[in-house]
């Protein structure tokens, strides 16, 4: 319950009316605002930030770019979108990405139904009118049939409880609430906390700039060489041309991009075939040496093994110092057990004279101090510190909001002890409320657009039907999360074995279960038509 934002009564007098209300403005967002305006909604997007653009407004960190292939990560769903926009670089960085979002949303005029700078605090549904009644920090009420908490997957920011947080005397920045004013670290003393995706972005370039950089690492991750590079006019015209073939086959693999999977297992040639497609694979930009890797090493420890050791080799011939080198390779869980980062010249970062390694594994920080931190072993001074810590992931940026359902159930509560919801999108108790956040890993964009669609969809079925709600029911509920588990068991991606945001193992105290549905995309497609198809008889309808 937040206390700061008291729910007001219902039935105050100066409610605005809308059929549809959004919470977010970004990638599913303003998909979503799109969708159901094509559907004749009137709809109001309510946005915390600024400007639009979801993770890429709030997450500007310097490095900050997709881990995807551009033109697998861009949005699909309109052609004329397709053939303006001229993508600069393969692995497009968040500038590039935050003007795209602002440029779909002035061409498709979704600007008039967005308020920005309007953090939703509650949402809670009447029964008696079917609706929801949402009310934003500044205390305006706005009251909607429907309600969809686009609010993506990696929104709400985690920072560690280190004792004395609050007393550092420096500058200190999460990396998902980075200023829009650059950051100068000429000459500072600089630290990083955190060693994950973000960081390994982060870290190269902060290096470079910041008279010494710290980096305290709890855990070793395998980051692959990203390989980025400036798109040619030839490949951008290809792109143009090829636009539906592409998306059509990213509809089409298991995880929704343009690479295939080795249909071979890792086993079954011999060393010296092996060893050679890794070196090709490791000269491939991207997600190649993951997902166009031996199949099985998803989900095959013994297959794995063989790439993650390669991996852990390749880490040891970049970095000078053998000490160092140990330290940053990763012994404790298998190559893509956790999304891989991709990096530029991050290992080499290490080799630098201004680059520190601190293992917080055997000296965890005690707390951050006035001056510094301070670890069991040392203390630090510093001008900055860089809390690139990572999220409350898949639940937190829903669960922070005080969102009441049938007979007042709150949805934090129903979600204590991990997602409940059938199909990812919907939870029993809370009618006319759907998840527009991603729910399957991976190509986020490849999802997000199918979660958006199969949601104009029913609530276009539920509208042209005269029904005034619907919820899945709680049988349906539960099969779904029974499958959801076991589906998630049988991938060594979901594994609870390493501590990561996909299981909740990175918070301490949440619930370490499976956030997210491990299925193939096509599977979930075929879920979510069949739902339709079948005149959505795993919901209640009134
Ligand atoms: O967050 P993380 P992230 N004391 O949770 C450390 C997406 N992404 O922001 O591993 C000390 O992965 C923690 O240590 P450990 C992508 O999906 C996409 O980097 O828990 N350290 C870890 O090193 C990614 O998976 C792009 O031992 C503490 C780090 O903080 C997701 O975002 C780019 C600590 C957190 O790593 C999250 O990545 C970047 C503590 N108490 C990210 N608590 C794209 O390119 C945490 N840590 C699209």
């Amino acid at each position: 319950m937040n206390n700061k934002h008291p729910i007001k009564p219902l039935n105050a007098t100066d409610v605005e009316e809308y059929d549809a209300i959004i919470i977010g403005a970004g990638v599913s967002g303003l998909y979503q605002l799109y969708k159901l305006r094509e559907l004749g909604l009137s709809v109001r997007v309510f946005e915390d930030a600024q400007g639009v653009g979801g993770t890429w407004y709030w997450n500007r960190y310097p490095g900050c770019r997709f881990d995807s292939e551009t033109e697998t990560y861009c949005y699909s769903w309109s052609e004329e979108l397709l053939q303006e926009w001229d993508w600069k670089e393969h692995y497009s960085g968040q500038p590039e990405n935050e003007r795209y979002l602002n440029y779909v949303a002035d061409k498709f005029n979704l600007r008039e139904d967005i308020q920005l700078d309007s953090r939703v605090t509650s949402a809670v549904y009447d029964e008696s009118a079917s609706c929801w009644e949402v009310q934003v920090e500044n205390g305006q009420l706005a009251r909607a049939q429907f309600l969809i908490g686009a609010v993506g997957v990696l929104s709400a920011k985690y920072v560690p409880a280190f004792p004395g947080v609050e007393s550092f005397g420096g500058e200190s920045f999460h990396t998902s609430n980075w200023p829009k004013e650059e950051v100068d670290f000429s000459g500072k003393r600089v630290a990083c906390i955190g060693t994950g995706a973000t960081a390994i972005q982060l870290i190269p370039i902060v290096a470079e700039q910041a008279g010494h950089l710290t980096v305290f690492q709890r855990t070793a991750n395998y980051a692959a060489p990203c390989r980025n590079s400036e798109v040619d006019p030839e490949v951008q015209a290809h792109w143009k041309e090829t636009y539906p073939a592409i998306h059509k086959k990213c509809r089409q693999t298991p995880l929704g991009f343009a690479h295939d999977f080795d249909p071979r297992s890792a086993l079954e040639v011999s060393e010296e075939e092996r060893l050679a497609v890794y070196e090709k694979l490791w000269t491939r930009p991207g997600f190649a040496k993951w997902l166009g890797n031996f199949h099985d090493i998803f989900t095959n420890a013994e297959a794995n093994e063989t790439f993650s050791e390669f991996v852990r080799n390749k880490i040891r011939q970049r970095v000078h110092d053998p000490e160092v080198a140990e330290l940053l390779v990763p012994k404790d869980h298998l190559f893509g057990s956790k999304r891989p980062p991709l990096e530029t010249h991050y290992y080499e970062a290490f080799n630098r004279d201004n680059v520190k390694l601190v293992d917080i594994r055997n000296s965890p920080i005690q707390s951050i101090t006035a001056t510094g931190v301070k670890t069991q072993e040392a203390e630090y001074d510093f001008d900055v510190i860089i809390y690139a810590t990572g999220f409350d992931a898949v639940s937190g940026p829903l669960t922070r909001i005080d969102i009441r359902g049938e007979k007042g159930q709150s949805f934090k509560e129903k979600w204590a002890d991990g997602p409940r919801n059938y199909l990812g999108i919907q939870a029993a108790g809370f009618p006319n409320f759907f998840i527009g956040a991603s729910s399957a890993f991976i190509n986020y964009t490849v999802c997000a657009e199918m979660m958006v669609e199969w949601i104009t969809d029913c609530i276009g079925y539920v509208r042209r039907n005269n029904f005034s709600s619907i919820v899945p029911s709680l049988k349906a509920e539960q099969k779904w999360v029974d499958h959801k588990e076991e589906i998630g068991s049988q991938t060594l991606l979901f594994s609870t074995n390493t501590k990561n945001w996909f299981n909740g193992g990175n918070i301490p105290g949440k619930a370490q279960v499976i956030q997210m549905y491990a299925n193939t995309l096509p599977e979930y497609r075929k879920e979510f038509n069949e739902s339709a198809a079948n005149d959505y008889k795993e919901f209640v309808l009134r």
